[in-house]
């Protein structure tokens, strides 16, 4: 989809999400001071095997290349926090300049984060955060609570404002959705007295796992009317649950995901709405803070960075936030590519 049709259809939105406002008069990195060596940036996802972060890859590739320094991808192939631990202290060893992580468990990782601070090493992480103290900057895709009320806003309308529903998360300590979590509750309690929350199921960020525990869900409740699943891998396995179950339309889907994992679902009338950022973006504004933050470009006080061709991001403490996440249906599916 071109950046004019983009916008457009960004202002279509029917909710809002918060975002700082803050100006900064001298916006870091508008010139893109170069640093002295060539950077090595390593970028850390929750799983490699996540199309999700593999789509976050190609952004951050191609900010590399813009700004000349050296990338270095790995994770573990699925979910897995003490992996990232160890990537996190083999990159301490090679002693590399910054590390961009997607944190799997926000404490867990939270030591290995601090000693490489220790060493020198800058740190910012992206999608899930770890503890303040851990990381310079978290470059978040939208506010949590924008996410959330997203989330519940289009469930409600899914169902009319009435009915069961459950939600499939990844884990259940991953800190972005139990973030994203607490919003939708607050939502349901604040707004939909008829909807109810009967279950909230972990799939490990596993589309196989998430399509069990929808046909346990739907098996278990016959009066299902929502599954929300806010894991990318999460959407088509609970359609593909709700398709087998012979219950597409009756069960509705919504949830985070991508265009191309859900694009047959929605044609095929299983997953109404499916909501999400552009994710590539993700991984193209965290290198370019982490190279910010690399140079010394960019510290915590700063009010805004112009990251590259995203232009002026604002940054709201220590949250780079990318922007306001979208809807899509099976009439605009067609126009995303990732
Ligand atoms: C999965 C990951 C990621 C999350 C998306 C929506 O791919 O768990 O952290 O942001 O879903």
């Amino acid at each position: 989809m071109k950046r004019s049709q983009f916008i457009p259809a960004l202002l279509a939105l029917p909710f809002t999400l918060l975002m700082s406002c803050e100006k900064s008069s001298a916006p870091v990195g508008a010139d893109h001071p170069k640093a002295a060596k060539k950077l090595t940036i390593a970028f850390l996802p929750k799983s490699k095997g996540n199309s999700y972060f593999i789509a976050c890859e190609k952004g951050a590739r191609e900010a590399v290349q813009e700004l000349g320094a050296e990338l270095l991808f790995d994770g573990p192939t699925n979910t897995d926090p003490a992996k990232q631990n160890e990537i996190v202290e083999n990159w301490m060893t090679l002693g590399v300049d910054v590390i961009a992580v997607a944190c799997e468990n926000r404490e867990g990782i939270a030591g290995p984060l601090k000693r490489a601070q220790e060493k020198g090493i800058k740190i910012v992480t992206f999608d899930s955060d770890t503890t303040p103290d851990a990381r310079s900057f978290f470059v978040n895709q939208a506010t949590p609570q924008g996410i959330g009320e997203a989330l519940m806003d289009e469930a409600a309308r899914l169902c009319a404002e009435e009915g069961e529903f459950a939600i499939i998360t990844a884990t259940l300590t991953a800190a972005n959705m139990n973030e994203w979590r607490k919003f939708i509750e607050a939502r349901l309690a604040e707004r939909y007295p008829k909807m109810k929350l009967i279950d909230t199921k972990p799939c490990d960020d596993q589309k196989d796992k998430a399509q069990a525990e929808t046909t346990n869900l739907i098996s278990a409740n016959p009066n299902l009317k929502c599954i929300m699943a806010i894991c990318s891998p999460a959407v088509p396995g609970a359609a593909e649950a709700v398709k087998q179950a012979g219950k597409a339309g009756i069960v509705k889907v919504v949830g985070l995901g991508l265009p191309s994992e859900n694009k047959a679902y929605l044609k095929d009338g299983v997953t109404q709405s499916v909501i999400l950022w552009r994710v590539a973006d993700l991984g193209y504004l965290t290198i370019q803070a982490a190279y910010a933050v690399g140079t010394g470009a960019l510290e915590v006080g700063s009010k805004s960075i112009h990251a590259g061709k995203l232009g002026e991001i604002q940054i709201d403490g220590t949250s780079i936030i990318l922007g306001k996440p979208f809807v899509f249906t099976k009439d605009n599916v067609d126009q995303f590519d990732f």
